[in-house]
C-alpha cells in the first residue's frame, strides 16, 4: 500500500466515503425516513447549532439555508475521509476508523429522532461496512500490484486505480441520490394532497378589492402566489402526514383531554381569513414575509371544546417534527380568530406549509405561533414551559413590529431623470397602517419627509402596500428612506435593532441613482 500514488490516496477515502452514504440510503429506502442517516445527521446539526450561528445562517442564507447545509455536511465527510485514507497504513488503519466513527455517529443521530429503534441502525451498519470494505480494497494495492500480470494493452496501474476509484465514486453517488429519490417517494403524502377537496367555506374572507394594489409600478402582489411565499422551518426534510395518520391532541390544563381526527374537524365553522405571516429573523428590508389567504377552523372553537383552565396563559404547539411554538392564550381564543388552516390561497397546504394543518395567528411572527404539522397543543404557563427558539435565547413574546420596506426602486439601481414612481410594503398586524411616509435626499442633501399614497387598506391582519410619485431631476446618488405609523399611532422606529431577540426594527433605507 506504501507504492499507492499520493495523489490517489485521498480520493480512495472519498470513493469509500461515497459508497458508505450510498449505501446507507439505499438500504434506508427498505426501512422508511426514520432511518435516513442523512436527514438524521442534518436534522441533529440544525439542533446542535447555537442559536445565534442559526440566525446567522437564516438572515445569511434565507431560504438556501438547508442546502447549504448539506453541501457542508457532505463536504465535511469528504475532507475527513481523503485525510484518513491519506494517512492510513498497515499497522493504523486511520481511514477506516473514519469511516467507522462516521458510522457510528450516524447511527446516534437515528437513534435519537422520535420515533426511530435500534433496526433502524441497519442502513448505517451496512453503508458503514462497505465503505470500510472498498476502501481496504482501494487501498490494499491489489490494482497495482506488480505482482499481477500487467494489462495487455499497456494500461499503467496508476491508472487502472485512477479509474476504478472514480467508478466507485460514481456509483456511491448515484447509490446516494437513487436512495433519497426512492425514500422521497415511498413517503410523499404528495397523492394524499392531491385527493383532498377543501371544506366549502362558510365565513368567508372580504373579497380583495382590486384598489390594494397601486397600478403603475412592479410591486410585490397583495396576495403572495403560493410559489412565492417564503418559507421558514428547522425540517431538513418535509414531514409528511397524511390525513389519515394525522391527530391533534389538546391536552395540559383543560377540564377534558380531546384527541381530534382530520374527519373530526368537519363538525366547526369553516372560516377563511386573509393574514400576512412574518419571521421574526426578516432583517429591515428583508423578504421573510408573505401574505395569503387562509382556510381552516378557528383554533377557539377547538380549545372550546377541551375547556381551558383560568390559570393557563400559554399554549405549547408541537409540530409532527418536534419543533414547538409558546402562543398566549388569548391571541388564540379573541376575536382576531386565529386559525387552523388547512388550506392556502384555495387549495390543500403544500406540504412545505404544513400539510395537512398548521396554526396561523395574526399578530404574532411566525416562530411562536405558526406551527406547521401541527399535532399538538398542551395548555401551559410561560412560567412553566418554554418553546424551541425561546431555549435558544429568544424571547418568549413575539408580537410583530410596525415596519415599512422599499421594493422600488433596487438598491443601486439606476433611475432615468423625470417623472418616476416608486413603492414598496408596510406592515403592523394585528394594528394596522395608518400611514407611510418617504425621504428622498438627493447627492449631499436630505430632503423632507412626505406622505406616501396608500393602496386600499384590507385589514389590520395584512399588509399594506404604498407609491410615491416623484420627479428624478439632479444626477447622482440619491437616498430613499421610508416609515410607517400604524393604527395605534405608533410611528415605525429609527432605532436598528437586530432580529434577536424579538425581531429587527429601524427604518429602511437604500441608495439609487438618477442618469
Ligand atoms: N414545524 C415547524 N413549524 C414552523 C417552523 C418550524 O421550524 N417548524 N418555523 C416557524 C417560523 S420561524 C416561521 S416564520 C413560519 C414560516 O411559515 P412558512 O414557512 O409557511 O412561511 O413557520 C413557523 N412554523
Ligand atoms: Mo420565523
Amino acid at each position: 500500500m506504501a507504492g499507492l500514488p499520493r495523489t490517489t490516496r485521498p480520493w480512495c477515502g472519498i470513493a469509500a466515503a461515497a459508497v458508505a452514504v450510498g449505501v446507507t440510503e439505499l438500504v434506508a429506502v427498505l426501512f422508511g425516513p426514520q432511518a435516513d442517516a442523512r436527514t438524521a445527521v442534518g436534522s441533529a446539526v440544525i439542533d446542535e447549532t447555537p442559536g445565534p450561528v442559526k440566525e446567522w445562517a437564516i438572515t445569511t442564507f434565507g431560504m438556501a439555508d438547508k442546502l447549504v447545509l448539506s453541501v457542508l455536511v457532505l463536504a465535511v465527510i469528504a475532507v475527513l475521509a481523503a485525510a484518513g485514507a491519506a494517512l492510513q497504513t498497515r499497522r493504523f488503519p486511520v481511514g477506516s476508523a473514519v469511516i467507522v466513527a462516521g458510522g457510528v455517529l450516524g447511527c446516534a443521530a437515528v437513534l435519537s429522532r422520535s420515533g426511530a429503534g435500534v433496526p433502524d441502525t441497519i442502513p448505517t451498519v451496512v453503508g458503514t461496512a462497505c465503505g470500510v470494505a472498498v476502501l481496504q480494497f482501494l487501498l490494499s494495492g491489489r490494482l497495482t500490484d506488480a505482482a499481477e500480470p500487467a494489462p495487455e494493452d499497456g494500461v499503467d496501474r496508476g491508472r487502472r486505480l485512477s479509474l476504478v476509484t472514480l467508478g466507485v465514486l460514481v456509483a456511491g453517488g448515484v447509490a446516494g441520490v437513487a436512495g433519497a429519490a426512492l425514500s422521497r417517494r415511498a413517503a410523499s403524502v404528495s397523492a394524499d394532497r392531491t385527493a383532498f377537496a377543501l371544506p366549502r367555506v362558510q365565513v368567508p374572507a372580504r373579497p380583495v378589492p382590486a384598489a390594494v394594489q397601486p397600478p403603475g409600478v412592479a410591486l410585490p402582489s397583495f396576495i403572495t402566489p403560493t410559489a412565492d411565499f417564503y418559507r421558514i422551518d428547522t425540517a431538513l426534510s418535509v414531514p409528511q402526514v397524511s390525513r389519515e395518520e394525522w391527530q391533534l391532541r389538546i391536552h395540559g390544563m383543560v377540564d377534558r383531554e380531546m384527541t381530534y381526527r382530520f374527519a373530526d374537524l368537519e363538525r366547526f365553522e369553516v372560516v377563511e381569513k386573509v393574514v400576512t405571516l412574518t419571521c421574526v429573523s426578516n432583517p429591515v428590508g428583508g423578504d421573510l414575509i408573505s401574505n395569503a389567504t387562509w382556510t381552516g377552523y378557528r383554533v377557539r372553537d377547538l380549545l372550546a371544546e377541551a375547556g381551558i383552565h383560568p390559570d393557563a396563559d400559554m399554549v405549547l404547539s408541537t409540530s409532527r417534527d418536534g419543533f414547538t411554538a409558546g402562543t398566549p392564550v388569548e391571541a388564540l381564543t379573541d376575536a382576531r380568530d386565529a386559525l387552523l388552516a388547512i388550506g392556502m390561497n384555495g387549495e390543500p397546504l403544500p406540504t412545505e406549509h404544513g400539510y395537512p394543518a398548521r396554526l396561523v395567528v395574526p399578530g404574532l411572527y411566525g416562530y411562536v405561533s405558526a406551527t406547521k404539522w401541527l399535532v399538538d397543543l398542551e395548555l401551559t404557563r410561560f412560567d412553566r414551559a418554554q418553546a424551541y427558539w425561546t431555549k435558544l435565547g429568544w424571547s418568549e413574546r413575539g408580537p410583530i413590529k410596525t415596519e415599512s420596506r422599499i421594493d422600488v426602486p433596487r438598491s443601486g439601481g439606476d433611475v432615468a431623470s423625470g417623472p418616476v414612481t416608486f413603492g414598496g410594503v408596510a406592515w403592523a398586524q394585528d394594528r394596522g397602517v395608518r400611514a407611510v411616509e418617504v425621504r428622498i435626499d438627493p447627492p449631499g442633501g436630505q430632503g423632507d419627509w412626505r406622505p406616501a399614497t396608500l393602496g386600499a387598506g384590507y385589514s389590520n391582519d395584512t399588509w399594506r402596500l404604498w407609491t410615491v410619485d416623484w420627479e428624478a431631476r439632479d444626477r447622482g446618488l440619491h437616498t430613499i428612506t421610508v416609515r410607517a405609523t400604524d393604527n395605534t399611532g405608533a410611528v415605525q422606529t429609527a432605532d436598528r435593532a437586530d432580529p434577536v431577540p424579538d425581531g429587527a426594527t429601524g427604518w429602511h433605507s437604500i441608495v439609487f441613482n438618477v442618469t
